[in-house]
């Protein structure tokens, strides 16, 4: 009997409210495996690959022969707040179609808040001719914190247009044709270049909260800022107070602290907000199944996955 034979045989798939063809397709893939669904399903020693979002607590730690986590998605801030399985690999998805549709969202918004959309829209409702001239791309500079796959090509495909570009991120990136600063001491000199400031760090220990009161005292008067990263990234009032005051002319947000965004929260009212249910982006069967199969096929031959995570780092 080979190592292989000895191994569960067992895939279980859990993330509800994903692409119904995510399990089908992964089926399709390890004919001789049984996918489930369902955590009750399955017979737990048997269980040789999690496939997973947001997995309930405790789940995962109940599967004593897993040999890898796979995360349905790009950030991993809420699996890593679970107690988790000791010396488990857990991987991430690196998307191209979960990229390229970040990007449009990035863009489009950009776009729009450059081209003062928000005014516009405004000046409408209130029946205003309010002309407001027009200016080139590039006297509008972008800022992207978080300088990953998505803030990368984020950052790339911005200055394809004309924008003006500058990154920050936790280490120093060499060789970009825009300017990138790193870790705490040089964020200042960042917010004193973007225009618009997009979000796209994990939620971690170091980040949670960055977008504080005092952050928020010292970006560049009128500035707006787009959160595509996490709700925690950024402190509700303080967001609240910094528009009200002008120190901020619009935030679009995608994700928050309670998802979905609760009823009565004073982001859905607030003028200068605009908010999208968290679907800036989504990761798709077509372009990410084969990340996943192969990464199950690594697990499989004891080999370690691609995009694996580092839970010490917390991305
Ligand atoms: P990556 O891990 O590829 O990149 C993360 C970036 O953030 C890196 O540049 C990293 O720096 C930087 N970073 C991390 N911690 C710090 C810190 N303390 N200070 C400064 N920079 C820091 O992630 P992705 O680009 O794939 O995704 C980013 C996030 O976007 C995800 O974690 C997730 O929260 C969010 N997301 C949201 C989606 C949505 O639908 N709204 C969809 C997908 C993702 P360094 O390069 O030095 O490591
Ligand atoms: C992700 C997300 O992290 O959808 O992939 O937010």
């Amino acid at each position: 009997m080979t190592a292989a034979d000895k191994q569960g045989r067992t895939i279980l798939f859990h993330s509800p409210g994903s692409d119904k063809a995510w399990p089908v397709e992964i089926q399709k893939a390890f004919p001789a495996f049984k996918v489930c669904t369902q955590f009750a399903d399955a017979e737990p020693g048997d269980v040789v690959a999690a496939v997973v979002w947001n997995p309930p607590p405790g789940m995962l730690e109940a599967l004593p022969n897993l040999r890898l986590i796979q995360v349905v998605g790009a950030g991993v801030d809420k699996l890593l707040s679970n107690h988790l399985p000791e010396g488990v690999p857990i991987a991430r998805l690196v998307d191209p179609g979960l990229v390229a549709r970040m990007t449009e969202y990035v863009l489009m918004h950009s776009l729009a808040l450059h081209r003062q959309m928000p005014d516009l829209q405004r000046a409408q409702r209130e029946r205003r001719w309010t002309y407001l001239h027009p200016t080139p791309p590039k006297r509008t500079c972008v800022g992207i914190l978080g300088l990953g796959v998505l803030g990368m090509n984020c950052a790339r495909s911005l200055s394809s247009v004309g924008f003006t570009v500058v990154g920050w991120s936790k280490s120093r990136k060499e060789e970009l044709d825009f300017p990138c600063y790193a870790g705490p001491a040089e964020l200042d000199q960042f917010k004193q270049q973007a225009d618009i400031i997009v979000l796209l760090l994990p939620l971690t220990e170091e980040t949670e909260n960055l977008v504080d009161e005092n952050f928020l005292a010292t970006v560049k008067k009128g500035a707006a800022l787009i959160n595509v990263g996490r709700g925690k990234l950024v402190v509700d009032n303080a967001l609240i107070e910094a528009l009200d005051a002008g120190l901020l002319r619009h935030a679009i947000l995608d994700v928050f602290r309670t998802e979905p965004l609760p009823v009565d929260h004073p982001f859905w009212d607030h003028p200068k907000i605009t908010v999208t249910p968290h679907n800036s982006s989504s990761t798709h069967p077509a372009t990410a199944l084969n990340q996943v199969v192969g990464n199950i096929r690594r697990a499989l031959a004891g080999e370690p996955p691609q995009n694996q995570v580092d839970p010490a780092r917390g991305y």
